[in-house]
Parts: C-alpha cells; structure tokens; sequence
C-alpha cells in the first residue's frame, strides 16, 4: 500500500494506513502523515465494475471540484480547502493510477478536523439542507454536456425497474420463492413511481446538476459542527431535485437504520423531515412549481428505488453492494419497504409541510 500512494504527488513523508468502514461501492483507506499535524491523504480503490470510465469519472469529480472552488472564492469565502475535495494527481499527471493487477486508485487530501453523522439532530439537519441547496445552486451553471453519466440511468426508475425484472426474470440465486411477495409490491406501485420520467418527456420537469448520492453521511460538518463540505461526488450528473432531497430523507428521516433487522425501529422522523425542507428551501429559490410539488414524493420515490436495487442484488446474488452477512441486502430491502411505506402513511403530512415552508 505504501508503494501506491507513492505514485501520487503527494508533499509528505507517509505514515499509517487504516481502511475505513464507509460506503458500500469503493474501498477507502486514510494516509496519515509521518509528521503530527501534516497533510494526510484520503486513499480510494475505485470500483471499477461499477464506475467503468474511470478517467471520465476524474474528469467529472476535477470539473465540480474546480467550479466549486471558484465560486466559493466569488463568494468572498475563506478556508476553501476545508469546504472542497481536492484531488491530488499521480506522478504522471493523471487524476488515477491503474496498478499492476488493473485496479484503479485515487487520491484527495483529507480534510482534517472534520466529522460526518449517520444519525442527525433537527438543528444539523436544518443546516444540511442549506448546505445541499447552496451546492445545487453553486452547480446550476454547469453545462449538462460537460459532465459524462459516471453510471448511465443512475435514478432513473424506468431503467432500475428493467433491470429488476431482469433479475427476477433470471432468478439467478433461486432467492425467488420466499420473496415473491416484495415483487409483487414493487409491481403495484411501478407506475406511479414513474410519473417524475413521464413529467420530464412531457417537459413538464427539468433536470439540474444533481449529487444523486445525499446520504446523511456525504456531508462533513467542522468542530463547531457547521456543515463544511460535501463529499462523494461520484455520481454528481443531471437529475430530478426530488431524487436529492429524497436521498436525504431516506437516509436521514427515518427512526431506525438502512438496514434495521428490527422493522419496529423504522418510520418517517417528520422532525428532521421538517427541518431539512426549511433549510434546503431557503437556499433552493429557483425551484418550479412541478419540482416543488414532488419534492415530498421524492422522498417515496428513492426509498422505493432504494428497494428495488437491494432487493435485485439479492436476487442477482449479490453482485454489486458489499454485503455483511449472507441475506443483508434482504434485510436491507425489506427495512427501506418499511420506510416506504411509513412515507405512504405520512405523505399528506410530508406535502404539508413542503408547502408551509416555500418561500
Ligand atoms: C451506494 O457510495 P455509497 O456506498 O454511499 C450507492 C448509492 C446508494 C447507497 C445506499 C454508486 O452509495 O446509490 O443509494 O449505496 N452508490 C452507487 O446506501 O451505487
Ligand atoms: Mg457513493
């Protein structure tokens, strides 16, 4: 490991390298410098099976990164190390290395001092959701033909439903006959989930530069815990605003975990949902009408989508998400059901309060 990180222009005598615990797509690792207190580097096997043109996903990340910096210069803002990623290049030039066995690394600064929660209060949640609409407005001049689709389709439903039916289909793991049930709930309620695709070709619903992976955990917030900087741009691309502020929901509104084994812990937490919509829609001025009114339906659709591509993998046998344990992308599935249908239940209250916190 040490010999890799040597193949990037890094400026400090490496010291430890621990693996992190985060994510269920890269493996990542941080480089701590010799020194106390020098610059340490976060180290990245980018999965390539998944992320398959790895230079136009670092041409991706370097354009955001870049155009994020400038603005935040604009803006008269200070300490912009600290509130973007910055790539370091390999000794070539390259924003990656490709090692002798074919796997694709890469390399950022670390942003020391910093901290990310999977479970957050109302008052931090307020503060994310301004942060996340400061950065699709700070991304909102990019031209969409400047960024490659670093995963074709990413959230688009229509395609994620093909390829369930693919995997049902095949029923490649014989995972099929316990779990028909959940098919045939994804079935009922396809159409409807639909609706954002059919929206966008009746041009009825634009799409903006979008993170598509607003994760609770993707935000780092400093010591005095003001939310600093956004991280895992992997998948930064044109989307839905509804997909984003969905994403944050399923992953930050909801009493129990992603993949809570008790389904008891989980529903919709209408606090952080609250605080959350008052935050991002401080910040999200240049919304229509059409994307604030499913805003709230956002936040079924990616629990739904969130199902359908655990409960897939599943059947498929796991091939795309790093499992724990033998039926974990099962217990996965049924634990963001439950959160779905939670949302079902409280969706006028969600549509409420969209609506008394617009501007
Ligand atoms: C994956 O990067 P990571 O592991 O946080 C996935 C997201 C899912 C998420 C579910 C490239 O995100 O789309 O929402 O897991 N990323 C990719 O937790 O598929
Ligand atoms: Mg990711």
């Amino acid at each position: 490991m040490i010999n890799l990180i040597q193949h990037f222009a890094i400026r400090n005598e490496v010291g430890e390298i621990r693996p992190l615990k985060i994510g269920h797509i890269n493996d990542s690792f941080i480089v701590d410098s010799k020194n106390p207190g020098g610059e340490s580097y976060f180290l990245q096997k980018i999965n390539h099976h998944i992320f398959k043109n790895v230079e136009g996903l670092q041409k991706n990340i370097q354009l955001v990164t870049n155009h994020l910096r400038e603005k935040l210069k604009e803006a008269g803002e200070t300490n912009i190390g600290q509130k973007v990623l910055q790539l370091v290049p390999a000794n070539d030039g390259k924003l990656f290395y490709q090692d002798a066995e074919g796997s694709f690394w890469r390399v950022y600064v670390n942003i020391q001092g910093t901290h990310s929660y999977d479970v957050i209060t109302p008052e931090l949640s307020y503060k994310a959701g301004e942060a996340f609409g400061n950065f699709q407005f700070m991304l909102s001049d990019i031209a969409h033909d400047e960024l490659i689709e670093t995963i074709p389709n990413f959230h688009n439903i229509e395609f994620r439903l093909e390829q369930f039916r693919d995997a049902v289909k095949a029923n490649a793991a014989g995972r099929l006959t316990k779990t028909q049930w959940l098919v045939d709930e994804i079935e009922s309620r396809a159409e409807e989930m639909c609706m954002p695709e059919r929206l966008f070709r009746e041009g009825k619903l634009p799409k903006r530069i979008n993170h598509c992976d607003t994760k609770v955990n993707n935000m780092l917030f400093d010591t005095n815990d003001e939310p600093v900087c956004i991280v895992d741009l992997d998948t930064v691309m044109p989307g839905f605003v509804l997909s984003d502020f969905g994403d944050f929901m399923r992953s930050a509104a909801n009493t129990g975990a992603e993949d809570d084994e008790n389904l008891d812990n989980i529903g919709v937490n209408l606090a952080i949902f609250e605080a959350y919509t008052r935050g991002y829609l401080k910040k999200a001025t240049f919304l229509t009408p059409a994307e604030l009114g499913n805003l709230a339906f956002g936040a079924k659709l990616l629990s739904y989508m969130q199902t359908v591509r655990f409960f897939g993998d599943y059947l498929n046998g796991d091939t795309y998400y790093k499992i724990e344990h033998e039926h974990h992308n099962w217990q996965r599935s049924l634990a963001q059901f439950k959160l779905l249908q939670s949302q079902e239940e409280h969706f006028e209250a969600m549509q409420k309060i969209v609506f008394d916190c617009r501007n």
